[in-house]
C-alpha cells in the first residue's frame, strides 16, 4: 500500500470525467488499497480516484467515528438508483480544496448500486454523512466539485484563491 500525492484545485484533472473499471484485477485491488492508505493518511472521510490522478470510476469511504474501528467500503462503478426528496445541509470539505468548507444541500437519503472489492454487485442505503459523502464522491467521478453547488461569488473566490497558489508554487 503506497500514500500517493493528492492532485488539488485548480488542476484540470479534477474536471476529467472518469471512465469505468471493466474488471476487478489485482491493479485495480491496489489502487483501492492506496486510495484507503491516502484517504487515512490525510485524514479524510471519502476519496475518489481522481484526486490521486486516476481517472476511473472509484470511490473509497469510511464514515466510522475516530473512538470505532475502521469501516473501509469501496465503490466500484456506483450508481446512484434512487434519492429522497427530503434534503440535508452538511458543511462539506474536499482534499483537493484544503481548509475551505461550505454549507452544500443534497438529497439526504439515496440507494446506490455498485461493484465492491471482491468483484460482487451490491445495492447500498445510506443516509445521514454516508448519504452526503457519496454524493460528493460520485461528483468527482464526473469532474464535479462541491463547490459547484454553492453561490457563483464563492466558487469564484475559492478558484482565484488556489490558482493564485498554484502560481506561487510553480
Ligand atoms: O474528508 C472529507 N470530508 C467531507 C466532509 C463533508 C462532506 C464530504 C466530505 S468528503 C472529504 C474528502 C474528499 O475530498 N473526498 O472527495
Ligand atoms: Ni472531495
Amino acid at each position: 500500500m503506497t500514500i500517493k500525492p493528492l492532485i488539488i484545485l485548480p488542476d484540470p484533472l479534477l474536471r476529467q470525467v472518469s471512465t469505468p473499471v471493466e474488471q476487478v484485477d489485482s491493479q485495480i485491488i491496489q489502487l483501492a488499497d492506496d486510495m484507503l492508505e491516502t484517504m487515512y493518511d490525510a485524514p479524510g472521510i471519502g476519496l475518489a480516484a481522481i484526486q490521486i490522478g486516476v481517472a476511473r470510476r472509484m470511490l473509497v469511504i469510511d464514515v466510522s467515528r475516530e473512538d470505532e474501528e475502521n469501516k473501509p467500503i469501496v465503490f466500484i462503478n456506483p450508481e446512484i438508483v434512487k434519492t429522497s426528496d427530503e434534503l440535508s445541509t452538511y458543511e462539506e470539505g474536499c482534499l483537493s480544496i484544503p481548509d475551505y468548507y461550505a454549507e452544500v444541500e443534497r438529497p439526504a437519503a439515496l440507494t446506490v448500486n455498485y461493484v465492491d472489492r471482491t468483484g460482487k454487485q451490491q445495492t447500498l442505503e445510506a443516509d445521514g454523512l454516508l448519504a452526503t459523502c457519496l454524493q460528493h464522491e460520485i461528483d468527482h467521478l464526473n469532474g464535479v466539485l462541491f463547490i459547484d453547488h454553492i453561490s457563483r461569488l464563492k466558487r469564484d473566490m475559492v478558484i482565484k484563491k488556489f490558482t493564485k497558489i498554484a502560481k506561487a508554487k510553480a
